[in-house]
């Protein structure tokens, strides 16, 4: 049986959601406008006042707002309520320039703990559950959110944050907790070291995992799920808009349901910023329609995403975004190849080997080199040379039929490639273009 946290809202006619979608839209322009004077500005350059916006098809006349606008407007140039008022903050990795440091209202904390609380009852989480939040507390969303989302359902909320990870199994196994919340990597992680410890998916109590926060293949998901004895569910956020539960998987796990009450969204074309007719892929772009504290129009995600329109089994009206290709940004150009990790990771996992690999770019002679180290599962582990040579020319082929190009695929051993706790590091660039 479906489970809802707030069916009313979740499983709403989509009339029902324009009609709240248009209320709400209206809203938060003229309180961007009355709040935020950098959101005046940008607006008044483009012509436009709050009377502009009647509906949802007036969003389009509304100016974008980029990762730079965030960082121009650093710290407190977007708050649009008194720092009185505001009760948290949370921040970004932040890999290049200044961090981005969202606010929240109480109210901002508690519709996002909702929406995490949605994720977590569409996976089947109930109050008589055990809920491990493995993603890392503090700046980052991933730990405070599903904590908060865990508490809202009642779950018994394990906070274990990320590391440690045979205290982690211990946990889940003295506990028996049902639910495991970190990123996939982190995931496969935890399964790789079950194995080791001779533990079979009978000898686990899961019965579900919330990962997201990265971009994962399905098979990836099919490899976690058979070792663990779990059904693995993808979740979508980000720290900008609130943090996990922008969007998230049910039953179905065929694409993830945005909480379109609180996010409106829109596909463009990352290149001439038009809005894309439905159904295509392109860059997605949120508004949040609750936010007080950190209220964001049209904010470019630079993920490159398709949404599905199509009536989803589990009930739901939400539209669904399919798991995003990567970002506009950390895709890959190689030898004027577009090249997504996501793909590299879809042919390993085909050709047997796991998720604990690195691709390493560099320019040489004005060329682009294209190396990929891919670790040997413990399996299939052999110092034999010849074999270890004809692993990484099948590897290689199978890389160049997906791509298009040409890899060098070097194989190392089982546990050379560094783990992480949070998100994994794929790719390391080293052009200087
Ligand atoms: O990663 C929030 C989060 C925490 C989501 C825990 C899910 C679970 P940021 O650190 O701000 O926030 O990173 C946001 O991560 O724009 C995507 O590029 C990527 N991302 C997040 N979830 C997914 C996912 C959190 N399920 C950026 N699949 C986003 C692919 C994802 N990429």
């Amino acid at each position: 049986m479906e489970r809802y946290y707030q069916e009313e809202i979740e499983c709403a006619s989509r009339e029902k959601i324009r009609e709240i979608q248009n209320e709400k839209l209206k809203k938060q322009v003229q309180h961007v406008w009355d709040n935020v004077p950098y959101y005046r500005k940008k607006m008044e350059a483009k012509g436009i006042t709050p009377a502009d916006i009647q509906s949802i098809d007036d969003l389009h006349k509304l100016p974008f707002i980029t990762k730079d606008d965030l960082r121009e407007s650093y710290p407190y140039g977007l708050l649009g309520m008194p720092l009185k008022d505001c009760v948290r903050i949370q921040s970004t990795s932040g890999t290049t320039g200044k961090r981005v440091v969202a606010f929240y209202t109480q109210h901002d904390i508690d519709l996002w703990e909702e929406c995490c609380a949605r994720a977590l009852t569409a996976a089947g989480a109930t109050d008589e559950d055990v809920c491990q939040v493995s993603y890392g507390y503090g700046l980052f969303t991933g730990g405070p959110g599903l904590n908060g989302g865990s508490h809202k359902i009642g779950c018994l909320t394990v906070p274990t944050s990320s590391g440690n990870t045979d205290r982690q199994i211990m946990f889940i196994q003295d506990l028996k907790t049902t639910i495991l919340c970190c990123t996939p990597s982190y995931a496969a992680y935890l399964g790789e070291r079950m194995k080791e410890m001779g533990l079979g998916p009978d000898d686990i109590p899961l019965k579900a995992g919330i990962f997201g926060a990265e971009a994962w293949s399905e098979e990836m998901r099919h490899d976690i799920e058979k070792t663990m004895g779990i059904k693995a569910y993808d979740i979508y956020g980000l720290t900008e808009l609130s943090g996990p539960g922008v969007s998230f998987e049910c039953s179905a796990q065929d694409g993830m349901h945005i909480n379109e009450d609180h996010f409106l969204v829109e596909i463009i074309d990352p290149d001439t910023l038009e809005v894309l007719p439905d159904g295509s892929e392109g860059e997605l772009v949120f508004t949040s329609l609750d936010k007080e504290a950190y209220p964001l129009l049209r904010y470019r995600t630079k993920d490159i995403c398709q949404l599905k329109y199509e009536k989803c089994s589990c009930g739901r009206t939400f539209v669904r975004m399919a798991k995003p290709r990567g970002r506009s940004d950390d895709m890959l150009i190689i030898r004027g190849v577009n090249v997504f990790p996501s793909q590299i990771e879809t042919v390993l996992l085909n050709h047997g080997y796991a998720a604990n690999y690195q691709i390493i770019v560099d320019r040489v002679n004005n060329t682009d080199t294209f190396d990929v180290q891919v670790e040997m599962t413990p399996e299939m582990f052999t110092d034999n040379l010849g074999e270890v040579e004809a692993k990484q020319k099948e590897l290689s082929d199978g890389l160049k039929s997906m791509l298009g190009i040409k890899a060098k695929v070097t194989l190392v051993a089982p546990k050379s490639i560094a783990r992480s706790e949070g998100k994994a590091v794929r790719v390391i660039d080293k052009r200087k273009i």
